[in-house]
């Protein structure tokens, strides 16, 4: 009824965090009246910066077939609720669309894919990066790749999150992979398929680092400024 409609409007605009996670997918079950809500709540967040409850919200209407709701989105957030800014003339657009449909193992190989093209053409051939190349990477880059992981995993996702994991354990790798469930015991998890592409995922799960070639990359990425000079 309207009645309810307007309590979770009401406690979707002033709850907790905790009580707009759950408002936000029962909205979402009642049809076109609970995506106007969604609508009004993103339209009147949107100056300030997007975080995972305004993705979720943004999620739900993306992953719509309501003809108003993907007409919404088109006029007031043609490329998602994140700012898609590269100092590298990259196009995140791809990896914002995979990461809104909630498309993780995909995103993540996507993420691989433009962290190399930031790199340059000699990445994109090996598919894989060099620390160095690492070391250069834009701040602004890193931060447009991690805030698209943020806002769209509730929080879970994203280098910022496994770096504060890897500080919280004292720069110990050992413990930093199973942490992370990257390894079980002596056994690495085996790619793709031992890999948890969804939220059920323990925290900083995602995105993957190949530990094949060493430590020295995924060091470079939580070394970066990009973590301590905010932008
Ligand atoms: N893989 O085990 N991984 C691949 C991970 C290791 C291996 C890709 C992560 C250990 C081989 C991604 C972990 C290891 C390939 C990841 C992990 C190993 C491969 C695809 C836990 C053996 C085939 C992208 C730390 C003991 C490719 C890419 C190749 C692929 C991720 C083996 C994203 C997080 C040490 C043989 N693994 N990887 O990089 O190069 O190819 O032969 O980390």
């Amino acid at each position: 009824t309207a009645n309810d409609i307007d309590s979770l409007r009401q406690r979707l605009i002033a709850g907790s965090l905790q009580v707009q996670q759950q408002i936000i997918p029962q909205l979402a079950e009642l049809g076109n009246e609970g995506l106007e809500v969604l609508m009004e709540f993103l339209l009147k967040r949107r100056e300030s910066p997007a975080t995972w409850i305004d993705g979720k919200a943004y999620q739900v209407l993306y992953n719509s077939d309501a003809p108003n709701a993907r007409e919404f989105l088109q006029t007031n957030f043609p490329e998602g609720i994140v700012p898609l800014k590269s100092d590298a003339g990259i196009n995140y657009k791809p990896l914002q669309q995979l990461l809104a449909a909630q498309d993780f193992q995909a995103a993540d190989r996507m993420t691989i894919e433009k962290m190399c093209e930031v790199a340059g053409p000699t990445a994109v051939k090996r598919k894989w990066l060099y620390f160095t190349e690492v070391d250069n990477f834009p701040v602004t880059d890193l931060h447009t790749i991690n805030n698209l992981w943020l806002v769209h995993s509730e929080g879970k996702f994203g280098f910022s999150v496994q770096r504060e994991i890897w500080l919280s354990l004292g720069k110990n790798w050992d413990n930093f992979w199973p942490k992370i469930a990257w390894k079980d015991g002596n056994n690495w998890t085996r790619y793709p398929n031992s890999f948890i592409w969804d939220l059920s995922a323990p925290k900083g799960h995602l995105p993957l680092s190949n530990q094949l070639r060493g430590v020295r990359v995924i060091a470079s990425l939580f070394a970066h400024p990009a973590w301590t000079n905010k932008v």
